[in-house]
């Protein structure tokens, strides 16, 4: 770990990312008429974890799309890169399985490049870095903690060398349709011109296998999700529990979006410490918790241009069921 933590940089201090902002969102998020809580703070470490469980789950296909696609046209993407030094930037990396295939073809073919993950845990960029050490010890690594606004913010302060951002897994698919090009547009105007983004989209599909994904037959879903309120016991002295509260997660078709929810079973009010609060739950309420876009390839194309950028590629799997994109800021 000493290793590892000498090539991570905070940009956002711990107690300023989860204490007071984590509190707040909480409040704001219970007491609305429709309540929910933003699934960022599904992420600590457990949640992290729970979410490496669920890139290996039968279920969860898009990791298994995307892992198909970075390997079938790795090679192709190195190409793109040419001898040019650049910035490797992985916006909300996780454990980096998926960028793992990436670094060793850019290693491989020689290209020089520093490689920059942004993640929200810690404790994932950390064992990223162990991990990654072994393989890569040359490789010029560091790991910044921070959401994906503040990473941007040091992209735009560290632009002197080429970035090539890489944004996979269908994270954008966890922004509504407008935060999502708020977000790219955003990101659009922290990038040079001719900087380059591989983006990951969830496509649409027959809905059932989509439901099935976020339904899980071992419910490691179902734990994910409960996770926020296991955060706000442990976190911030609250009473829920969680043995009253039910995972529920469809295909919502208008929205194009998976929605998750967590149902109270039943009428109850629960207190929080650390809001000196009560809050109320009727019989069968909704907590939102998640919502989880899917995208046809036109929905893509248009965000692309709408945002910013031009469209040089699209990587497909077999199925057609995800799409690496690659775009270029124009
Ligand atoms: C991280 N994100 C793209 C995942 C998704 O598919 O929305 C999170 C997830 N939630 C439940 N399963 C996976």
């Amino acid at each position: 770990v000493r290793l590892a933590e000498s090539k991570i940089e905070i940009i956002e201090p711990k107690q300023c990312r989860d204490g007071d902002n984590f509190a707040r969102a909480v409040e704001r998020g219970l007491s609305a008429e429709n309540k929910s809580l933003p699934c960022k703070y599904i992420y600590d470490e457990r949640g992290s974890c729970l979410f490496s469980e669920i890139m290996n789950l039968p279920e969860y296909y898009p990791t298994r799309c995307e892992k198909e696609i970075l390997t079938r046209y790795r090679s192709c993407l190195s190409d793109y890169l040419g001898d040019e030094p650049f910035h490797l930037v992985d916006l909300g990396a996780g454990d980096g399985r998926k960028t793992k295939l990436l670094l060793r073809q850019f290693t491989n073919d020689g290209r020089k490049f520093s490689f920059v993950p942004i993640d929200i845990s810690q404790s994932s960029l950390e064992c990223m870095a162990n991990d990654l050490e072994p393989e890569f010890c040359d490789l010029k690594l560091k790991g910044l903690v921070a959401d994906y606004f503040k990473g941007l913010e040091y992209l735009s302060h560290n632009n002197r060398e080429r970035n090539f951002v890489l944004f996979l897994g269908s994270n954008i698919g966890n922004f509504n349709r407008e935060e999502s090009r708020e977000f790219l547009t955003g990101l659009r105007n922290s990038l040079n011109d001719g900087d380059l983004l591989l983006i990951g989209f969830d496509l649409k599909k027959k809905t059932s296998v989509m439901v099935e994904a976020y339904n899980d037959s071992a419910g490691i879903s179902a734990q994910f999700n409960l996770n926020l309120l296991n955060r706000i016991n442990g976190e911030l002295g609250g009473e829920f529990d969680l043995d009253t509260f039910k995972y529920y997660s469809n295909y919502e078709a208008r929205q194009g979006a998976i929605v998750s929810c967590l149902l109270s079973t039943r009428k109850q009010t629960v207190f929080i410490d650390a809001l000196d609060r009560e809050f109320d739950f009727g019989k069968w309420e909704p907590i939102h918790t998640e919502s989880s876009y899917k995208f046809g390839i036109e929905q893509v194309h248009r965000l692309a241009r709408d945002c910013g950028f031009e469209i040089e590629d699209d990587f497909f799997d077999s199925r057609r069921w995800f799409v690496d994109s690659l775009w270029r800021a124009r």
